[in-house]
C-alpha cells in the first residue's frame, strides 16, 4: 500500500505539472475565464482518470511522456462535467473538491463558459499526442467525442436527471452509471493504450477493465454518499437520498452493493491477465478504488 501511495503521489504531481503547462496561465486574457478554469482543475481532485490513462500506457509498454496529453485531456473533460453538474440548473452544489464550486466563486455565466472551454481544450490536447501507427489522431478524438456525447456522459446525465424521484430498474440505473462514470474511466485507459500503440487484444482488455472498474467505482461512490461526511468527501454527502435518486444501495442494500463492487473488481483483474506483470499498477488501482473511503 505504501508503494501505491508513493506511486499515486508521484503520478499526481506529474499530471499537475503538465496541466499547469497546458492550461493557459491565469493572467491570459480573458483572465477571469482562465482563473475559473484553473480554480476547478487545481482544487484538488484525485486525478484518477489521468493516472489510469498513464498506467494503461505503461501496461502496453508505452511512455508516460507520450500518454500525458491524453491523460490531461480526460482530466479536463472530467472537470468540465463537474463544473456543469454543480450548476444551479443541475445539482446546485456549493462545494466540490473541498472548495466552493466554480459558479459560487465566479458566477454562473463564467462557470458555464469555463466548463465549455475545458471541454474544447480536452480535444485540443488529444490532438497533440505523438503519432502512433495503429491509432491515428482522428480515432483518439473519436474515442473522446463518443464518450463526451449524447450516448454516454451527457446521455447518462439526462437519464440521471429524469430518474430523480423515481425507482429505477437495475438495468436503467446501470445505463446511468455506465454513461456518467464508466464510459470516461474506460476511455481514460483506452486513450492510454492508444498513445502506446496498443494491439486490438490489449484494447479489448482495457475496455473490459475500464467498464468493470468504472461501474465498481460508481457503486462505491453511491455507498460513500450514504456512509461518509461532507468534510471527508469534499462535496455534499447524502445528496442521493435528498434528491430521491435511485442508487445501488437504495435498490439492493449496502451489503449486496459492496458484494457487486467486489465481483466487478475481480472481473477487472481477469481482464488484465493479458498484460502480465506490466498490468500491476492497473490492478492495484482497481483495488484502491474498491477500498477508498473518499
Ligand atoms: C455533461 C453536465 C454534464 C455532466 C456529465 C460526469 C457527469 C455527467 C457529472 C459529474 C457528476 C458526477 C457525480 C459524476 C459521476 C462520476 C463521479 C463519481 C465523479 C466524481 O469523480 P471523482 O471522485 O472526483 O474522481 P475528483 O474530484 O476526485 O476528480
Amino acid at each position: 500500500m505504501s508503494d501505491l501511495k508513493a506511486y499515486l503521489s508521484e503520478r499526481c504531481q506529474f499530471v499537475d505539472d503538465a496541466l499547469n503547462r497546458l492550461i493557459p496561465a491565469a493572467a491570459t486574457r480573458p483572465s477571469t475565464l482562465h482563473q475559473a478554469m484553473r480554480h476547478s482543475v487545481f482544487a484538488g481532485g484525485k486525478r484518477l482518470r489521468p493516472i489510469l490513462c498513464l498506467a494503461a500506457a505503461e501496461a502496453c509498454g508505452g511512455l508516460a511522456d507520450d500518454a500525458i496529453y491524453n491523460a490531461c485531456a480526460v482530466e479536463c473533460l472530467h472537470t468540465y462535467s463537474l463544473i456543469h453538474d454543480d450548476l444551479p440548473c443541475m445539482d446546485d452544489d456549493d462545494m466540490r473538491r473541498g472548495v466552493p464550486t466554480c459558479h459560487k466563486v465566479f458566477g454562473e455565466a463564467i462557470a458555464l463558459l469555463a466548463g465549455d472551454a475545458l471541454q474544447a481544450l480536452a480535444f485540443e490536447l488529444v490532438s497533440k499526442t505523438p503519432v502512433v501507427q495503429r491509432h491515428p489522431a482522428a480515432l483518439m478524438v473519436l474515442e473522446l467525442a463518443r464518450t463526451a456525447g449524447s450516448l454516454h456522459l451527457v446521455g447518462g446525465q439526462v437519464a440521471d436527471l429524469e430518474g430523480e424521484g423515481k425507482k429505477l430498474q437495475l438495468e436503467d440505473l446501470r445505463f446511468v452509471h455506465e454513461g456518467k462514470t464508466a464510459a470516461l474511466l474506460t476511455t481514460s485507459v483506452k486513450l492510454g493504450g492508444m498513445s502506446a500503440n496498443a494491439t486490438q487484444d490489449q484494447m479489448q482488455a482495457l475496455h473490459d477493465f475500464g467498464m468493470a472498474t468504472g461501474l465498481a467505482f460508481q457503486i462505491i461512490d453511491d455507498i460513500l454518499d450514504v456512509t461518509q461526511t461532507s468534510e471527508k468527501l469534499g462535496k455534499s454527502a447524502g445528496k442521493d437520498v435528498a434528491s430521491e435518486k435511485s442508487t445501488y444501495p437504495a435498490l439492493m442494500g449496502l451489503e449486496a452493493s459492496r458484494a457487486e463492487a467486489h465481483r466487478l473488481t475481480e472481473a477487472s483483474h481477469k481482464a488484465l491477465e493479458v498484460f502480465g506483470s506490466a498490468g500491476g499498477h492497473l490492478r492495484q488501482l482497481a483495488d484502491y478504488l474498491l477500498n477508498r473511503d473518499y
